[in-house]
């Protein structure tokens, strides 16, 4: 499937998209947010910056990171991790906005995750190139919650696997403004985003923003 054919079927706001049992994709669901939702990004990197965070292995990693609630997802050299404080400013995370919360849990009853009481949300910046490999979410302790996934900005392709890493991929577009909810059955499939196509978007200028809502205590 080419890029081309992508931009020239946008998806249509509202729909629902299953891409398996237990992961959906809400076509813009976050768009009625989108003004607040981006304020609040600019208010939590003013207190916790975006930084590319190093991988256990020793990379950079291509995206860049930040967090808000309770907890926050890091990576060093030690391995990966959540924790109350940001190591960057050792003060805890900015708190979730009633905003994120509030989104995070109507998606996911949306989607039929009644209940969804996020600690975390992980804010990824993407700058053109910038790719998340193949990857499960395993880090977190509440692996019965669902993981709520917020798109903004600059589209881009995302890569849904199976439960080993070897399994096939298919490939979907992640445009503005959707929300992807992804739990039970589906929780712990390998999932990645492919290197971002340079862009211009009237929301985030050159980036991507990505939210996503998990339960990790
Ligand atoms: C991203 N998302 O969209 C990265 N994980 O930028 C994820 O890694 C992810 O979108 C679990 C469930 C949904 C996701
Ligand atoms: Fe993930």
């Amino acid at each position: 499937m080419t890029a081309s054919l992508f931009d020239e079927v946008p998806p249509m706001p509202g729909r629902r998209e299953e891409l398996c049992e237990g992961a959906v994709i809400l076509r813009g669901y976050a768009l009625a947010d989108e003004a607040l939702i981006l304020a609040a990004v600019r208010d939590i990197a003013a207190n916790a910056p975006f930084r590319h965070l190093i991988t256990p292995g020793g990379f950079r990693m291509s995206v860049a990171m930040t967090n808000c609630g309770t907890l926050g997802w890091v990576s060093d050299r030690s391995g990966y991790r959540y924790d109350a404080i940001d190591p960057d400013s050792g003060r805890p995370w900015p708190p979730m906005p009633g905003v994120f919360r509030q989104l995070a849990q109507k998606a996911a009853t949306e989607a039929r995750f009644p209940g969804f009481e996020p600690d975390v949300c992980l804010v990824n910046r993407y700058e053109p190139g910038a790719r998340l490999t193949l990857h499960q979410d395993r880090n977190e302790r509440g692996v019965a919650a669902p993981i709520v996934s917020v798109s903004l900005g600059l589209p881009a392709v995302f890569l849904f696997g199976g439960l080993r890493r070897s399994d096939k991929t298919q490939r979907m577009q992640l445009t503005h403004g959707d929300v992807a909810v992804w739990g039970g059955p589906a929780r712990m499939r390998y999932h990645g985003i492919a290197p971002l196509k340079a862009g211009y978007h009237p929301s985030t200028g050159a980036n991507r923003l990505n939210l996503t809502f998990r339960r990790a205590a």
